[in-house]
């Protein structure tokens, strides 16, 4: 006897990580995928709704891994950043976050979040800043994450903007944001006052994961300077503490500025760890290269060959419309064309892998497998795309078509098509 379901797809094409795509229909009912088969029968009753997606990409949904909500749609306030580098930012930041308030991150938080979902974001980890005396930021997304849960799954970073040990406060306030609930523990090393601090802020961001049971999220390195070596240090704790998957190292924009001897011998290190890393092409290729006049570098960290050692490698967008990156859509298929350039990953396997760095890859960094994926079981989030593979999708930068979050269907989107009018 076949069931009812919720909603039934026919003829969508189920993508896998690593092997080839199948033609199929998906079944959703009670929240959940409940059957997949190349063709299910007719249901007893008809579903709620039925949609013949000839042919379209079922992919599971996309997966923001490293954004900052609470400075999001913030671009110009009080003042545009006219240098472009991310300490004009940082200091713009600073004047915007003393007017701060509940309402203002939340309001901005959730019109964000819900241009990313409508465009097929469903996992979310935002940094929230902590070095603020209020913690207005980090109150204002935790709120957030309970109001979006029933369509967003939103991770919380406590991520010092101005260094643990930049003012006498941060180190505290740090701690007290993982009493308050924060998911992750974050850091920027190479912003700390002196090189000693930033060490020691690593080791002080590793102690509190452990001590509170969070993840680590760190901000390491980004900067052009080929002598920032922070990473060295979330390496050597990782392998020390055993958190390994726990770890992510984001940005690390100075490892595309180390000499080879140097970097080969990361490389090796990392072989003793699977920390996780998050490239945020479309902004640090703005960012980045500021005070090179020619040849100027492009500011992304090792993607191609991290990604090649098998190291876990995911992709971001770090800003929507804020003091460091006045562009940006929320569209995870920009952020993947936008590797494949500045990383040249133009090989076939290598277009596909920058698609799974905005799915797959940044749910393993999440540590959010449980809800994801397209198998019978898991909670139903997924989202159809309107192309035939994950080059189609990404060269066209597809329109998703339809977003299913947690069995309901929360968004839809026509694609255009275009008329030619001359005969
Ligand atoms: N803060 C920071 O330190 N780096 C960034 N890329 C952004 C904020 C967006
Ligand atoms: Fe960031």
């Amino acid at each position: 006897m076949s069931q009812s379901y919720d909603i039934l797809l026919r003829h969508g094409r189920l993508l896998h990580p690593n092997q080839p795509s199948e033609v199929v229909d998906v079944a959703i009912a009670d929240g959940k995928i409940a059957a997949v088969a190349s063709q299910l029968d007719q249901p007893a009753r008809p579903a709620r709704l039925e949609f013949d997606l000839q042919g379209q990409i079922i992919s599971p949904p996309f997966v923001e891994s490293h954004i900052h909500l609470d400075s999001a749609l913030t671009a110009g306030e009080p003042r545009w950043n006219q240098s472009g580098t991310l300490f004009e930012g940082i200091e713009i930041w600073r004047d915007r976050k003393q007017s701060l308030t509940l309402e203002d991150v939340k309001e901005r938080a959730i019109a964000t979040l819900k241009q990313q979902a409508m465009q097929g974001v469903l996992f979310v980890r935002s940094h929230a800043d902590v070095s603020e005396k209020n913690l207005i930021a980090l109150k204002g997304l935790l709120e957030v994450r309970d109001l979006v849960k029933d369509w967003m799954t939103l991770q919380v970073v406590a991520f010092p903007q101005d260094g643990v040990y930049g003012n006498p406060q941060n180190e505290s306030l740090m701690e007290e944001a993982l009493k308050l609930g924060a998911d992750a523990v974050g850091g920027i090393p190479h912003y700390e006052l002196t090189h000693e601090d930033g060490v020691r802020s690593v080791h002080r961001i590793f102690e509190l994961a452990e001590q509170y049971d969070r993840l680590v999220d760190i901000h390491c390195d980004e900067i052009d300077d080929d002598q920032a070596r922070f990473l060295e240090v979330v390496i050597a704790c990782a392998i020390r503490s055993s958190m390994g998957s726990r770890v992510t190292a984001s940005h690390t924009t100075a490892f595309g500025s180390y000499n080879n001897a140097y970097a080969f011998k990361l490389m090796g290190f990392l072989q003793h760890t699977c920390i996780n890393f998050i490239a945020n092409p479309l902004i640090n290729i703005t960012l980045q290269g500021r005070t090179d006049t020619y040849p100027k570098r492009r500011g992304v960290t090792r993607v191609k060959e991290l990604w090649q050692q098998g190291q876990n490698v995911s992709l971001g967008h770090d800003c929507i419309q804020d003091p460091w990156y006045s562009l940006g859509t929320g569209n995870m298929l920009n952020v993947a064309s936008m590797a494949a350039h500045v990383c040249q990953m133009t090989g076939t396997s290598e277009i596909d892998a920058c698609y799974n760095m905005v799915t797959w890859n940044g749910a393993k960094t999440l540590h959010i497998e449980d809800q994801y994926g397209l198998e019978v079981g898991k909670p139903a989030n997924l989202i159809v795309l309107d192309a035939e593979n994950r080059y189609e999708a990404i060269r066209r930068q597809a329109t998703v078509s339809y977003v299913i979050s947690q069995g309901k269907l929360i968004a839809s989107t026509e694609p255009p098509s275009p008329q030619w009018k001359l005969g």
